[in-house]
């Protein structure tokens, strides 16, 4: 592969980051604050574009609307504000499950407040959608039962149905639906939307631009997370992705932290779908990370530099070769091929193509060597003691 190549495929990768993953979260035991850590959309906002400028590869923030969308905050505003940190509004992330009501669930719950309340929650994201100029809307539900017999799961499942179908209908045709799952939490016993294969069901029955989303963090210990990829997107059913790493469960822990070799089997898995005619393009590469206790922003541009990096090993893979290996049975040759890519030093293309863009040859360096910690931290500093914030001590 020539550098051009591999140019124009660094060029088509971008990486979608959360808005949360630049605010002040904990544990469900608390809350350590941090003075840079951003408490309004703006600084959010500032904080993505800030990332974006010395990356080059996240041009998109996802936003979850009750966090990031105060009541009264006029979402055309927000498009202009992204605009001007030189960023688009990503995905929409509607918020099912925080408020009083969803105690039961949400869209799954018996009652049918609850159902009323996230349907209200969910037209009103999709408009938030419109306005700001985002085409994908993500559905994570909160919802399950802790005990067995406490509620009717084919009731509960018939419920969600119909929801994400009204839903579905209620979008815009330029917007995409996508549909998450998680085994367990905050649901102990089970889950709506368990695991993939239910997630693929509920989008299927929803309409033609549902998706499956893929949290890498949402799988049981051991689960091969590429062959759940590479069925979908061979169904053409895999809408995009939430990366972290975990250790034990999700634990939104900064991408390829703990193993990296697993996301670039997950790359991998991608670029074998491209070579093979499958139109990757619409997979939406997004970030869902919840940075505890590391600063924010390097923690945002460790995961974008990482994904960027395994991205570019898997594309480097010798597939002609590795096909031939298959062919023959060589399970050493084929495994080599894959070892091979993923311990490549690939540092200077990637330098050569940051360059080639007038960014930064170091982006986590470029942001340590800046100001912009400092001066956020002075500033948001002075905006909560001017607001009376005292740093809480529950989750966001
Ligand atoms: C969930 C899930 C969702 C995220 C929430 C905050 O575990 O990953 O995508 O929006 O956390
Ligand atoms: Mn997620
Ligand atoms: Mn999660």
């Amino acid at each position: 592969m020539n550098r051009d190549e591999q140019f124009a495929l660094l060029d088509g990768f971008a990486i979608e980051i959360p808005s949360w993953g630049f605010a002040d979260t904990g544990t469900r035991f608390g809350k350590f604050t941090q003075p840079a850590a951003a408490g309004t959309l703006e600084e959010k906002l500032q904080d993505a574009g800030h990332v974006h400028r010395l990356t080059g590869a996240c041009p998109t923030v996802a936003v979850h609307v009750l966090w990031d969308f105060k009541p009264g905050t006029d979402p055309n505003e927000t498009r202009k504000l992204a605009e001007h940190n030189g960023i688009a509004i990503g995905s929409i992330n509607p918020n099912l499950f925080q408020d009083q009501v969803y105690k039961f669930g949400s869209a799954c719950s018996p009652n049918e407040d609850a159902r009323a309340a996230a349907d209200d929650h969910v037209l009103s994201s999709i408009e938030i959608g419109r306005a700001t100029g985002s085409d994908l809307i993500s559905f994570w539900m909160a919802d399950g039962t802790n005990y067995p017999g406490q509620d009717d799961i084919v009731a509960r499942k018939k419920h969600l149905e119909a929801a994400l179908k009204k839903w579905h209908a209620a979008m815009p045709e330029t917007m995409t639906m996508l549909v998450e799952y998680k085994p367990f939490e905050p649901a102990w016993y089970h889950t709506d939307i368990a695991d993939w294969g239910m997630a693929l069901l509920f989008a299927q029955k929803a309409g033609p631009r549902a998706k499956v989303l893929v949290d890498t963090g949402h799988h049981l210990q051991g689960t091969n997370i590429e062959h759940i990829v590479a069925t979908l997107l061979d169904e053409d059913m895999l809408g995009g992705f939430h990366f972290n790493d975990r250790k034990y469960a999700d634990d939104d822990l900064t991408l390829g932290s703990i193993d990296p070799y697993a996301v670039f089997r997950i790359f991998h898995e991608i670029r074998n779908a491209a070579e093979r005619g499958v139109d990757v393009s619409k997979v939406a590469y997004m970030i869902d990370q919840s940075h505890n206790l590391k600063p924010k922003i390097e923690a945002m541009i460790q995961t974008v530099v990482t994904a960027q990096e395994l991205y570019l090993k898997a594309c480097l893979v010798d597939r002609k070769a590795l096909a031939a290996f298959q062919k023959a049975n060589d399970i050493v040759g084929a495994e080599e091929c894959l070892r091979a890519a993923f311990y490549m030093d690939i540092q200077a293309i990637l330098v050569a193509w940051r360059e080639s863009k007038g960014l930064p040859t170091d982006p986590l360096k470029a942001h340590r060597e800046s100001d912009y910690t400092a001066k956020a931290a002075k500033a948001r500093t002075a905006r909560r003691v001017a607001a009376g914030e005292t740093g809480g001590s529950s989750y966001a």
